[in-house]
């Protein structure tokens, strides 16, 4: 075997993941901890400062409720999401992060985060619920509170350690592994609880961008499933593992639409130009009651664009030159200040992607684009599972101690495993929660875990010859490739191994034109989903197989394991949930419609340690009285 290190590292807390989640959990646990007398420690598969979604930075804070200046009510979020999601959302968990939202978006302010301001002092805002920062430094601020929080309670973090499987004992959560992705290092983490926060995942499906633009895509690169997997592995409960997250972008850049459409006011037509959200209004009758309120759903709205896809009418266009001119305009009689006024809206226009994806800056200027002067192309992404923006998927937690919701079996935001607490992408049903509820979410679980620490915390009984077995998986890898490698002159081809870019290929095939991806055009049905797990079969035979040349290749090599767990569960539940429910995300033909009487529900699933076997189940969903 692969003649690895064991670091053993012991600790109270374990955070897992420095993204905007556990880097909120981290700021909150430090301080309950130090006045406990208990310690934490943070792991990160990379740099704290820039990892995960924001690690090139945002350009708004997507949620921002607005209480103190009576702008919103905690319950008109609630709404929102409701709305948002087709009537399918936790509420409790919305309400929980939508309570707390706000003073984390005045701790980033006080951190040192710019946020715009208008001439009276008051926050400018994207949309009703999104405000405009200065955001290119966004991660490396909110880390920084972390650290500082961490170092004040002799907390600890390991960066560049990749975890993998989750430590369970009788249904109660004892720790971690995983292994440094720079040192020949494995690494046994024992807690008393963890918080599980490693994002979202990207190339499950496959991409737009392949060949030379492979790594390009809406979603980082970097985060690959880790969360869905960590928490399956654990036993615990996981939802809406069908709602993934398809956004509309400027083309190929990925660069982002919201201030184009909320900010600008700008319209997107299809190449005849019919604006297609005006054209197709009449389809959004068949998605009552959702698709005839406001904001008209996400998915709705991609659904509109996509069905003029479908009728030929591509590309579609986003009007920036006339949203410019139109804001322009009212300067028109004074030509200085419409030269003035033309100059900040294309600063603004450019600033929106270098703050976030600068790639798609870079595209525009190579493909020699001024969007005062032309329209630009946008697209539907591939799919992508990110429960904290307008997806949904992640694992099941348990709601907040103090509302009366029905969905409570332990400590706020704890999942179905003893003392495993989920936040951000890691947990599920509780969309639009974005950077600013993510890091609320995690403040509100960090202090839940270590509230169950001080009153439920045993010493972690981790069983060592689980380890061992472990060990002896996670690096399997590297050694099939030490063992065949010089069997085939060509690397990439050889009967005992497979590669981990290859197999990420097969994954991506069969989501892709079994499960509803892009050259399928979102459509899949009940058919082509048993083909896909008939597939599936073959493909976690392959997984087997898996061989690394290097560190580098090892952590590919389970990042890939992990995409396809997140994969199996996706088409699982598209499976089990017999109806569209989200169309613009994925469209069941043989199941054309939603169907409220049968699945107004969630559709939740869980992969039991001990047997290996899927459960599929349904979950009556709770609205707020009154709400
Ligand atoms: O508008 C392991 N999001 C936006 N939110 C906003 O508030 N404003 C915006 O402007 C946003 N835009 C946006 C957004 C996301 C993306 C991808 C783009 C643009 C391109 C959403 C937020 O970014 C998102 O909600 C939060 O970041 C979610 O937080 P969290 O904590 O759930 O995930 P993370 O921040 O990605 O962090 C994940 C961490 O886990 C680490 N990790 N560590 C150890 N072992 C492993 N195996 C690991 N796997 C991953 C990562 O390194 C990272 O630290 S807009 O354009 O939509
Ligand atoms: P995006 O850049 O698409 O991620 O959007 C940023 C924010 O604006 C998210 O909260 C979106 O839900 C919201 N948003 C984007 N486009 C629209 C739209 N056309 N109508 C309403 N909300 C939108």
């Amino acid at each position: 075997m692969a003649n690895f290190e064991t670091v053993e590292v012991s600790t109270d807390l374990l955070i897992v993941g420095g993204g905007f989640g556990t880097c909120g959990a981290a700021t909150e646990a430090a301080y309950w901890a130090k006045k406990n007398g208990l310690k934490v420690a943070m792991v990160d598969k990379a740099a704290l400062d820039r990892s995960g979604a924001v690690a090139m930075g945002l350009s708004a804070i997507n949620q921002y409720v607005g209480v103190r200046d009576g702008e919103n009510t905690v319950e008109d979020y609630v709404r929102y999401v409701r709305q948002d999601l087709m009537g399918i959302s936790r509420e409790d968990l919305v309400y929980n992060i939508a309570r707390h939202v706000d003073s984390t978006v005045h701790l980033f302010e006080k951190w040192g985060l710019k946020i715009w301001t208008d001439e009276e002092g008051k926050y400018v805002h994207e949309g009703r619920w999104q405000l405009m920062i200065n955001g290119e430094s966004y991660k490396i601020i909110i880390a920084e509170a972390a650290k500082n929080a961490l170092a004040d309670a002799g907390g600890e973090i390991y960066e560049r350690v990749f975890i993998t499987d989750p430590l369970v004992e009788n249904n109660r959560i004892v720790g971690a592994v995983g292994f440094s992705t720079r040192e020949e290092k494995f690494y046994v983490f024992k807690a008393k609880a963890v918080i599980a926060g490693m994002g979202g995942a990207v190339h499950v499906f496959r991409p737009r961008s392949v060949g030379e633009g492979l790594g390009r895509s809406w979603y980082p690169p970097f985060n690959s499933g880790s969360s869905a997997y960590f928490t399956l592995k654990a036993g615990a409960e996981m939802t809406c593992q069908e709602v993934r997250f398809i956004p509309v972008r400027f083309k190929d850049g990925y660069g982002p639409v919201g201030a184009w459409f909320l900010l600008f006011k700008s319209r997107a037509i299809s190449a005849e130009g019919g604006e297609y959200m005006a054209v197709r209004k009449d389809e959004l009758q068949n998605w009552a009651p959702y698709g005839l309120a406001k904001p008209i759903p996400a998915n709705l709205r991609n659904y509109l664009g996509m069905l003029d896809m479908d009728a030929g009418l591509g590309p579609l266009y986003m009007e920036t030159n006339e949203a410019i001119g139109k804001l322009a305009d009212q300067y028109k009689d004074d030509p200085k200040a419409f030269k003035k006024k033309m100059k900040e809206l294309e600063a603004e226009a450019w600033e929106d992607f270098l703050d976030m994806t600068i790639s798609q800056a870079i595209l525009w200027a190579s493909q020699n684009v001024k969007p005062e002067e032309k329209h630009s192309e946008i697209a539907a992404c591939e799919p992508y599972f990110i429960g904290s923006h307008s997806g949904a998927s992640g694992a099941w937690v348990s709601g907040p101690e103090d509302l009366d919701t029905p969905y409570k079996w332990g400590y706020a935001n704890m999942t179905t495993i003893d003392g495993l607490f989920a936040v951000g992408d890691a947990s599920g049903a509780s969309s639009h929660k974005f950077s600013s509820g993510s890091h609320a979410e995690g403040r509100i679980a960090g202090k839940s875990a270590i509230k169950y620490i001080v009153e439920k915390g045993a010493e972690p009984a981790v069983d060592t010859g689980k380890v061992e077995e472990l060990k002896a998986k996670i690096l399997a890898p590297l050694d099939l490739w030490a063992a065949h490698c010089n069997e085939t002159t060509d690397p990439e081809v050889n009967t005992n191994y497979i590669l981990p870019r290859q197999f990420m290929f097969r994954l991506q095939k069969i989501m892709d034109e079994y499960a509803g991806g892009v050259t399928s055009a979102f459509k899949t049905s009940k058919s082509l989903l048993e083909r896909a797990m008939e597939l599936f079969v073959f493909l976690k035979e392959d997984a087997e197989k898996l061989a690394a040349r290097d560190l580098y290749e090892l952590e590919r090599c389970w990042e890939n394991i992990q995409r396809m767990w997140q994969g199996e569960a996706h088409v699982r539940t598209i499976l089990f949930r017999e109806e569209t429910r989200w169309p613009g995300y994925y469209f069941r033909a043989d199941t054309p419609k939603m169907d409220e009487e049968n699945w107004h529900c969630f559709a939740n699933c869980k992969w039991d340690p001990a047997t290996g076997e899927w459960e599929m189940m349904k979950r009556d969903v709770w609205n707020i009285p009154g709400v």
